[in-house]
């Protein structure tokens, strides 16, 4: 019998040099707008052939996905063949994770605010998903820029109590959690702005964590970047990104905190990778940078493969080039001449 991992070998391997971890914890409605995008109908089965096809990329799963983030059904879902989907990514070397969070919910009293829910029964629901071979969770709080006031204190409060709460039952329960704080990237804010509200709901995340008891050794921080948003007519340079971002982590995240693996937020997908690659070129850095992309490593597969079985083999190259140049990002060692070579 193999000898379990602990805790911090679990998040040590997450972030592991040259890895990173897949998000493929789409909810139901979530993975229909990506469907939806490729004319593809949501059903039970397509969701498994899709995310089937991911699992069984060799190179990826292999070289450079330490991790994938899994939604309720798919945990609990089986391949083609039989074989439980989580046996295909732990026959890789990857290891199994779950999304835990029930999504948000409008705070009350709030602009529009969100709260994340999930906390009732949750323990219990540790235990399930331990049993069915999860070694990580993953627990996502939403805050927005969307005018003044916003975000309020009342919503980075409730949310990083949440996710303190959720990190010391993860914990507890044996399974490693992945903290996510995500400023969403949608709004005309610019870059300042993102630098000020990240550092500020960074500095209570770890606050609050702290009340909790939470031992930073055995959690992975899920950040976004410092990046100005989508419909800002100001866009900083990749270098920018990197150095604020980087500046931003140094005074907000612990060293007792092992790996930061960064969330894509609706970067492209080589935007995604150059920021990762530029601010680990700014190392030596007191934790490991890594990605745990949902949209910047599936969106080229999920084109290429289009919902139809005979373009399994394209999905799968396109999803290996990705994660290949994420893995290398992850070293400093990126540069556009490898990622045109695909
Ligand atoms: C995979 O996407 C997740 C979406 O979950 P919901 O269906 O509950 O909205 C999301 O949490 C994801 O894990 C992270 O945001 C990272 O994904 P991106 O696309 O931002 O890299």
């Amino acid at each position: 019998m193999t000898k379990a991992m602990t805790l911090e070998q679990v998040a040590a391997a997450m972030v592991a040099p040259g890895k990173g971890i897949l998000a493929a914890d789409e909810s139901t409605g979530t993975i229909k707008k990506r469907f939806d995008s490729i004319k593809t109908e949501n059903t039970e089965d397509n969701r498994r052939d899709y995310r089937e096809m991911l699992f069984r990329s060799t190179d990826a799963m292999k070289n450079h996905v330490s991790g994938v983030i899994l939604f309720d059904e798919t945990i609990r879902q089986k391949a083609k063949d039989g074989t439980p989907l989580t046996k295909l990514i732990e026959a890789s070397g990857s290891l199994p994770g779950i999304k835990v969070d029930k999504g948000t919910k409008p705070l009350p009293f709030s602009k529009g605010e969100t709260i994340t829910e999930g906390l009732d029964g949750l323990a219990d629901r540790i235990k399930e998903y331990a049993g069915l071979g999860a070694k990580f969770a993953k627990w996502r709080a939403v805050y927005d820029i969307t005018g003044p006031g916003t975000p309020s204190y009342a919503a980075i409060n409730a949310n990083a109590h949440a996710l303190a709460r959720y990190a010391a039952l993860c914990v507890e329960g044996g399974i490693v959690p992945i903290v996510e704080p995500e400023l969403l990237m949608d709004g005309g804010h610019d870059i300042d702005a993102c630098e000020m509200v990240t550092e500020w709901i960074l500095k209570e995340v770890y606050q609050q964590l702290y009340y909790a008891n939470v031992p930073l050794e055995k959690t992975i921080l899920k950040p976004n970047m410092v990046i100005a948003g989508k419909k800002s007519p100001k866009q900083a340079s990749r270098e920018e990104v990197a150095e604020r971002t980087v500046k931003v982590l140094k005074r907000c995240v612990p060293t007792a905190v092992p790996g930061i693996a960064f969330l894509s937020g609706g970067q492209s997908d080589e935007d995604a990778t150059a920021h990762l690659h530029y601010m680990n070129a700014l190392g030596p850095l007191p934790w490991k940078l890594s990605f745990s992309y949902g949209r910047a490593l599936q969106a080229a597969a999920l084109k290429a493969w289009g919902g139809k079985s005979e373009n399994v083999a394209a999905g799968q190259r396109a999803f290996s080039h990705r994660a290949k140049m994420n893995g290398v990002a992850t070293l400093g060692k990126w540069d556009e001449k490898q990622e045109k070579a695909a």
